[in-house]
C-alpha cells in the first residue's frame, strides 16, 4: 500500500483534519512529540494574536491503539477555537495581491473573497505539521532526523549577534502594519542512499521534496546543497567527488568532502546530509497600508481587504518545511523498502543496506 494523506478545513471551520494512510503497524507514536512540532511552529517573534488563541491539541480518532499504529487510516483531528460561523460572515470584495483571494474567487465562482481565504490560509499547514510529526516518528525508527534555522529575516542574516537587530525590525514592522520574509535551512541526518527514482521524471526525490516545500504558502523559492550560486561555479567546482572507505553502511562506504549536491543525486539520496535551503516572501495583508486591488463586483479601484496576520512566519515556515519533508522522504522510504509491519520494513532495510 503505497503512502498517502489528504487534509481538510478552513482556517475558522470546525477543525483541521488529516487522514494519512500507509503507515506500516507497529510505529511507537507519541502524542507529546505532535505536539512539540505543533507549539514550535506556532512559536517565532512576529507571528500574529492567533497563535496565542489555539492550543493546536491533536486528537487522534483512528488507526492508533496503545500509542502504536495498526497499518490503518489514521485520522488526525485539530479542533479551531476560533471556529466561527462562515455562513453569517460579511462578505469580502477586495482580493489581496499575492494571496489565493482573486485567483481563488475567479476560478471558483464564488461571491465572496473569504471562501478561498479560509482554504489557503496558512492554518492549514497546521495538520501538515502534525502530519509530518508522525513521519518523522517513523523515520526515527532508521535514525533518520531533522533540524530546521532560520538563516535569515528580511534583509538581516540571522546570527546570536544579530538577535535584537531582527527583533528591532519587526518590532517596527508590527507598528508600521508591514511584513517580512526571510530564508531558512532544514537539514536531513541518517538517510540512506537509494531513496527516490530517475526512472521517471515524477519519481525524483529533489523535485517531490521541491514541490512540498513550494506548497507552503508564501515560498517563492526553493535550493538544494550549493543551489542558485553553484550557477556561477566550474563543473570541476560544484560537484561532490567519490571516495571510498567510511563505515558508512548507509552509504555503502562512499563518502564525500563536500556538499554541493545537498544530498541528492539524480534525484536519488546519496547517503549524505540532505540540505535544502528556502526563501519566504513577506505576506501580503497590510494592516496599515493596504495594497491596490479592485472590488470584485464593481471592478472599482479599491484597498486590499485586512486581516490578522503575522508580521513574520519564518520561523514556523522553518518548522513546516522539515515536516512536509519528513513526509516525502516517508513516502520515498516505504515505496523503497515497504512493509505492513515495522518489523517487514526493517528487516527489508536491513536486507538492503547488507
Ligand atoms: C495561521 C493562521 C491564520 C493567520 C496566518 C497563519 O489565522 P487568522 O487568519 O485567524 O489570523 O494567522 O495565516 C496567514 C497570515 C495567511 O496569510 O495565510 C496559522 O495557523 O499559521
Amino acid at each position: 500500500m503505497s503512502f498517502r494523506f489528504l487534509t481538510a478545513g478552513e482556517s475558522h471551520g470546525q477543525a483541521l483534519i488529516a487522514i494519512v494512510e500507509g503507515l506500516p503497524a507497529g510505529v511507537p507514536l507519541s502524542l507529546s512529540f505532535i505536539h512539540h512540532e505543533l507549539q514550535l511552529r506556532k512559536s517565532g517573534f512576529g507571528r500574529s494574536h492567533r497563535m496565542s488563541i489555539e492550543n493546536d491539541a491533536v486528537q487522534i480518532l483512528s488507526g492508533i491503539k496503545n500509542g502504536k499504529t495498526l497499518g490503518f487510516p489514521i485520522t488526525l483531528l485539530i479542533a479551531n477555537k476560533d471556529a466561527k460561523n462562515l455562513d453569517h460572515l460579511p462578505k469580502l470584495e477586495a482580493p489581496r495581491p499575492g494571496h489565493a483571494d482573486l485567483v481563488g474567487t475567479l476560478k471558483f465562482k464564488h461571491d465572496d473573497v473569504r471562501n478561498s481565504l479560509e482554504r489557503a490560509s496558512a492554518r492549514e499547514t497546521a495538520i501538515r505539521t502534525a502530519v509530518g510529526a508522525l513521519c518523522q516518528s517513523f523515520l526515527r525508527e532508521f535514525d533518520i532526523s531533522f533540524l530546521a534555522r532560520v538563516t535569515q529575516i528580511g534583509p538581516i542574516p540571522k546570527t546570536p549577534q544579530t538577535e535584537k537587530k531582527i527583533k528591532k525590525l519587526i518590532q517596527k514592522c508590527q507598528t508600521t502594519g508591514e511584513t517580512l520574509g526571510g530564508l531558512f535551512e532544514v537539514r536531513v541526518k541518517g538517510l540512506p542512499l537509494g531513496l527516490g527514482n530517475f526512472s521517471q521524471w515524477d519519481l525524483k526525490l529533489d523535485g517531490r521534496i521541491a514541490q512540498a516545500v513550494m506548497s507552503i504558502p508564501a515560498i517563492r523559492g526553493v535550493e538544494l546543497g550549493g543551489g542558485f550560486q553553484s550557477a556561477s561555479l566550474l563543473g570541476s567546482q560544484a560537484q561532490d567527488e567519490i571516495f571510498y572507505g567510511v563505515e558508512n553502511k548507509k552509504s555503502f562506504g562512499t563518502f564525500r568532502k563536500t556538499k554541493h549536491c545537498g544530498g541528492l543525486e539524480a534525484g536519488v539520496t546519496t547517503g549524505q546530509e540532505l540540505i535544502l535551503r528556502a526563501a519566504m516572501k513577506p505576506l501580503s495583508t497590510l494592516t496599515k497600508k493596504p495594497l491596490k486591488t479592485i472590488n470584485i463586483f464593481t471592478k472599482n479601484p479599491a484597498h486590499a481587504l485586512v486581516q490578522r496576520t503575522d508580521t513574520c512566519a519564518v520561523p514556523a515556515a522553518a518548522i513546516v518545511a522539515k515536516n512536509v519533508i519528513a513526509i516525502e522522504l516517508t513516502a520515498a522510504f516505504l515505496e523503497k523498502f515497504g512493509g505492513d509491519s515495522l518489523e517487514e520494513v526493517k528487516k527489508n532495510y536491513a536486507h538492503y543496506l547488507s
